[in-house]
């Protein structure tokens, strides 16, 4: 009985004790102070972001191969370059990603694991094929476009190494943006065979972009949580809406018709579009896209096919520090 009061008090101190500090943390983020690795923070906090920047990383690994497979397929030299150096700027950023997550106590491997698993989620934008050259364009005008739309205000999210991560991976992706809308305006004073290749693949990629923005406000579960810690600094809808209105004159501009009759523009200058199919968002969240089991089959071999490189890194580090131990000791 003694033993069992003394129990219930000591766990009333400590929520007690955690209360204090998670004032204190909140505190500090309406502050607009960063959060670094070794800083207290609720576990809920370090779950959603360990959460949403592995799922990031994921995103940018798997995201290698849509473009991937058109590198040798690139009509000039030129292209070629300029997409290799794309695609291998996304694998830099999937291992930032990573390496920022591994700073909330996982470690790569169980991060990895998860998502060879299916337990960890990736962007749905990549369960999508790449038929055409045409396609290369769009995933640079209109997913490079997407991601920094969504990505700038992750620039100033309130854990200091996602923050710092993003302000690289922005500069990055805003030239993937250029490259892939170079590509369009080329293709859209092409021949008419071009043009309508252009037109097709944003016929195709349109819808699926929207949803890259995640569900609409009145269903995200995550919102309000990230919201409260400065991890979002914009809902999904609102994001979504300042993608189209930047995009539409771009399309303009192009000479390209958005895949949308019912899109208008408002008083206030902002292109509405239509009710977006969120059952083909389950669909592909629950891994039946078009591209899901293709995805995830090449990531599996990929990691089995590297598992040498892994295999020689351990011992090389090990026996690294078994030198260093020696020498320390002599
Ligand atoms: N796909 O409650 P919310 C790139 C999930 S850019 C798959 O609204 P939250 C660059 C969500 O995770 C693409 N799943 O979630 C590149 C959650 O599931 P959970 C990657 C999605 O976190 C370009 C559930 O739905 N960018 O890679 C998607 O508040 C070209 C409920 O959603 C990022 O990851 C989706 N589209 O907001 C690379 C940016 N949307 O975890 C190569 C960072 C939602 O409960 C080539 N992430 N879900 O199982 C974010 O900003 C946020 O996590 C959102 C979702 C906005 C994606």
């Amino acid at each position: 009985m003694y033993t069992q009061a003394l129990n219930t008090a000591e766990t009333a101190d400590r929520d007690l004790e955690d209360a204090g500090k998670a004032a204190q943390f909140q505190a500090r983020i309406d502050a607009e102070e960063r959060i670094e690795p070794n800083d207290w923070m609720p576990a809920a906090y370090r779950k959603t972001l360990t959460r949403q920047i592995s799922q990031h990383a994921h995103s940018e690994i798997v995201g290698m191969l849509p473009e991937g497979n058109w590198i040798t397929r690139a009509p000039t030299l030129r292209r070629k370059a300029a997409l290799l150096a794309k695609v291998q700027d996304e694998c830099g950023h999937g291992l930032y990603l990573y390496a920022a997550a591994e700073t909330l106590g996982s470690s790569r491997e169980e991060l990895v694991d998860a998502m060879l698993a299916g337990k960890a989620k990736y962007s749905s934008i990549f369960n999508y094929p790449t038929l055409t050259w045409a396609d290369i364009g769009t995933i640079g005008w209109l997913v490079d476009g997407a991601a920094i739309m969504n990505q700038i205000p992750l620039c100033r999210c309130s854990y200091g190494p996602y923050a710092r991560a993003m302000i690289r991976v922005c500069k990055e992706e805003s030239f993937h943006q250029r490259q892939g809308y170079e590509i369009m305006v080329t293709l859209c004073r092409g021949s008419e065979e071009q043009k309508a290749m252009a037109q097709d693949a944003l016929n195709r990629w349109w819808w699926p972009v929207l949803m890259m923005f995640g569900p609409p406000d009145a269903t995200s579960q995550h919102s309000d949580t990230s919201t409260k810690w400065k991890i979002k600094r914009f809902s999904n809808d609102e994001l979504r809406q300042k993608f189209v209105d930047a995009t539409v004159p771009q399309a303009q501009y192009l000479g390209l018709t958005i895949p949308d009759p019912g899109m208008t523009q408002d008083a206030d200058g902002h292109w509405r579009h239509s009710e977006i199919d969120w059952t083909e968002f389950k669909q592909v969240l629950t891994g039946n896209g078009p591209c899901n089991r293709d995805r995830m089959a090449a990531r599996r071999k990929a990691h089995e096919e590297g598992a040498w490189v892994r295999e020689a890194a351990a011992s090389y580090a090990a026996k690294r520090a078994q030198r260093q131990t020696a020498q320390a000791a002599e």
